[in-house]
């Protein structure tokens, strides 16, 4: 607004005093994209008036020969342009040439920071030249959704877990409709469809509750919302509730002693549709520690002769990573990087000499002995892990709950195939992976 309103008194002045303009011979451009009355943002699909200006401010007539409007976007977005006057051929010394086009977001559009790009190329005194400009404009969907949470771990409280959605009808006719909710499966979702009417620019809230549907393996379900135009889901975790040990955990390899703990299955999707599991993990906690047990399905074990660098030895070792988000903020982490609470181990799996490393703390990777117990044996074509990391170094932890991922990396000497149970450590670190494990009483 306030380059155009610079250009539009710059103009005035230039026709009320004419001398200021000796020794200016510049063209300038600016863009207005039309509103109603005080609005915050533009929808889409709804159509708007572009205007784009040229004021040539030299001493002679100048020719127009190219009029771009493009839209820069994070989506990429198509914009629906069209014209509705078209700027003139020529524009006289002194005078504004003025160009006119109807733009249309398109669904989907929304809602994002859309950058509208203006550009004019023009011949001035014989010499071709251009002149550019831009608008931010906030783009929202026609219908504007809002999730709280937009993340629920199921059974973190005693309270039923809901969720509370608003919607904003940012259009000027009433909105009646239905929100229809479905699931990944494996958890329900209540009330499955719901009438909704939402008066011109008003706002209705709703909410709806979501509960297992059977007994759901631990990890990551959906709930997807579905309002005809707009459409957006909700991250549900079914956590792992880890118990006390009926007896006493001893890290030794052996695994006689993990009766009855919670146990997860590590799998792979073969084919894309497949999934082959290749072992699974168990998990108990006392008052100190919180216990591990991995087994994997490996008939060649391997262990690097290179011990220089033990976590990047070449070629690799068999071995397992435990990454932990104590505060469970792996959601909030825009970038799925780490965060300063997370940390990762790595375990070498070599019989009688294992070792647990400390990879990751403090928001800096790092390569150091932990000292904490830990085991590694071989029964048959299994390998066992076992281990004990104290619950002091899975901390600040959130209401007895860290969200947990593990990463196997199966050697044979050459190559190495990578297992994840919850994921997000195989490729870029995404902590919105993990998966939440809880110290249930
Ligand atoms: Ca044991
Ligand atoms: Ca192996």
């Amino acid at each position: 607004m306030t380059k155009f309103v610079a250009a539009a008194i710059l103009a005035v002045a230039l026709v009320a005093m004419p001398v200021l303009a000796l020794g200016s011979d510049q063209c300038s451009l600016s863009m207005e994209v039309s509103t109603e009355g005080p609005i915050f943002n533009y929808i889409t699909g709804k159509p708007y008036t572009l205007l784009l200006t040229f004021a040539n401010q030299t001493k002679g007539d100048v020719t127009i020969d190219k009029v771009d409007v493009s839209c820069k976007s994070s989506t990429d977005i198509k914009l629906d342009m069209k014209t509705a006057v078209e700027a003139p051929a020529t524009v006289a010394a002194g005078a504004n040439g003025v160009g006119s086009y109807t733009v249309t977001f398109p669904d989907g559009a929304g809602a994002q920071v859309l950058t509208l790009v203006g550009t004019v190329q023009y011949t001035a005194d014989g010499k071709s030249q251009s002149v550019t400009q831009s608008r931010n404009l906030y783009v929202s969907p026609i219908l504007e959704l809002t999730m709280l949470p937009s993340r629920l771990i199921l059974g973190a409280s005693d309270e039923p877990s809901r969720v509370g959605m608003s919607v904003i009808n940012h259009s000027d006719q009433v909105y009646k409709s239905s929100i229809d909710l479905t699931t990944s499966g494996g958890i329900r979702v209540s009330p499955a469809s719901t009438e909704i009417t939402v008066e011109p620019n008003g706002l209705e809230a709703f909410m709806f509750s979501v509960s297992p549907d059977g007994n759901p393996a631990p990890g990551h379900y959906a709930v997807y919302i579905d309002l005809g135009k707009t459409k957006d889901w909700v991250a549900v975790d079914v956590p792992v509730n880890a118990k006390k040990p009926s007896g006493k955990i001893s890290i030794d390899g052996k695994t006689d002693d993990w009766t009855g703990a919670s146990a997860v299955a590590i799998a792979r999707l073969v084919d894309g549709s497949k999934w082959d599991v290749i072992g699974r993990a168990r998990f108990a906690y006392d008052d100190t520690n919180f216990y591990v047990n991995v087994e994997v399905n490996d008939p060649t074990h391997f262990l690097s002769p290179d011990s220089k660098s033990r976590v990047n030895a070449n070629p690799p070792s068999d071995s397992i990573v435990l990454a932990f988000d104590p505060l469970v903020d792996g959601a909030s982490a825009p970038s799925g990087e780490y965060r300063a609470d997370d940390v990762e181990f790595t375990v070498i799996g070599a019989e009688g000499g294992s070792v647990m490393l400390k990879t990751f703390a403090n928001a800096k990777v790092v390569e150091a002995d932990t000292k904490y117990p830990v085991a590694f044996s071989r029964n048959g074509n299994k390998s066992i892990y076992e281990m004990a990391i104290p619950l002091s170094a899975i901390k600040p932890m959130k209401d007895n709950m860290f969200a947990l991922s593990i990463l196997v990396n199966d050697s044979d000497g050459t190559k190495v195939t990578q297992t994840e149970w919850g994921g997000g450590l195989a490729g870029k670190i995404d902590p919105r992976r993990f998966v939440p494990v809880m110290l249930t009483k």
